[in-house]
């Protein structure tokens, strides 16, 4: 059974685990948010094997650079703080076809993957194909960093990252790309996904305009690690100014100065 491979255990309850903070956090209303996990090294040959419950969905796009691997995918509808409960019953384990236009759903349940599953799978073949795979895309809705995204002017992902790395240290470390930007286009779409691949060639954080922020990397716990810096950062400059005065933030020469201490990319 594959639930019972320990590394499938462990994996999903990273995932979880990060289900139930993005519920705690206040960012995951009703069905918002979605996680994806490839976790086609963790499974047995045999496991790969497993006979599907659901066979031959077909891709919106075809995906030949995800031939024959496996992801966990939080479900359709489904609610963060059940994922957080259940996370099996919530989510799907999809299997991509050899030829990479379809996909099986492995596991116990028929759950249908995602809304967002075209960008998920669009974002994790295209980084395969860059040659930077990575294991896990994080979707969710911090209110917020949601809410910065309301003022044209900081519409601009130079400006927003220097806002929000200037808040607090760490979040220049933490972020240390910055943070891109999609203008609003409609949630579950190709073309967001298109968008978001597009600023994923620098960026490892994305924000969609009106709609939530994207995370890609390796670890899930990292990929929440870098949106609750941002949100944190995003609190600090609302709460100076609820209390009537702007942040003043970190110089320009203090920003650059842990760019030396931790080498961090120049921006
Ligand atoms: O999963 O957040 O963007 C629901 C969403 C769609
Ligand atoms: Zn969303």
């Amino acid at each position: 059974m594959i639930k019972d491979n320990k590394l499938i255990a462990s994996e999903i309850s990273h995932i979880a685990e990060v289900a139930s903070m993005l519920w705690s956090k206040g960012w995951a209303e009703r069905n918002g948010g979605n996680i994806s996990v490839d976790l086609t090294d963790c499974l047995t040959p045999r496991e790969l094997r497993t006979k599907p419950v659901k066979a031959g969905i077909v891709l919106p796009i075809p995906m030949p650079a995800l031939e024959g691997h496996v992801f966990y995918v939080t479900g359709t509808g489904r609610r963060m703080r059940d994922v957080a409960r259940e996370p099996w019953e919530n989510g799907a384990l999809i299997k991509i076809a050899n030829d990479g236009l379809s996909y099986d759903i492995l596991g116990i349940n028929p759950v249908m993957p995602t809304s967002e599953l075209a960008s998920h799978l669009l974002i994790d073949s295209s980084l395969i194909s860059a040659g930077r795979p990575m294991r896990v895309v994080l979707h969710t809705h911090p209110t917020d960093l949601i809410g910065l995204t309301h003022c044209k002017e900081l519409l601009d992902s130079r400006k927003l990252s220097l806002l929000l790395w200037s808040m607090i240290p760490e979040c220049r470390i933490i972020v240390p790309k910055g943070i891109g930007i999609v203008p609003y286009v409609a949630p579950g779409t190709i073309e967001l996904a298109r968008a978001t691949i597009t600023l994923l060639e620098n960026h490892d954080v994305i924000i969609w305009e009106k709609h939530g922020i994207l995370a890609v990397g390796d670890d899930i716990i990292e990929c929440f690690d870098a949106i609750d810096t941002l949100s944190k950062a995003a609190q600090i400059y609302f709460s100076a100014r609820a209390a009537g005065f702007e942040a003043e933030g970190m110089t320009n020469e203090q920003l650059q100065e842990l760019a030396l201490l931790f080498k961090l990319p120049s921006f």
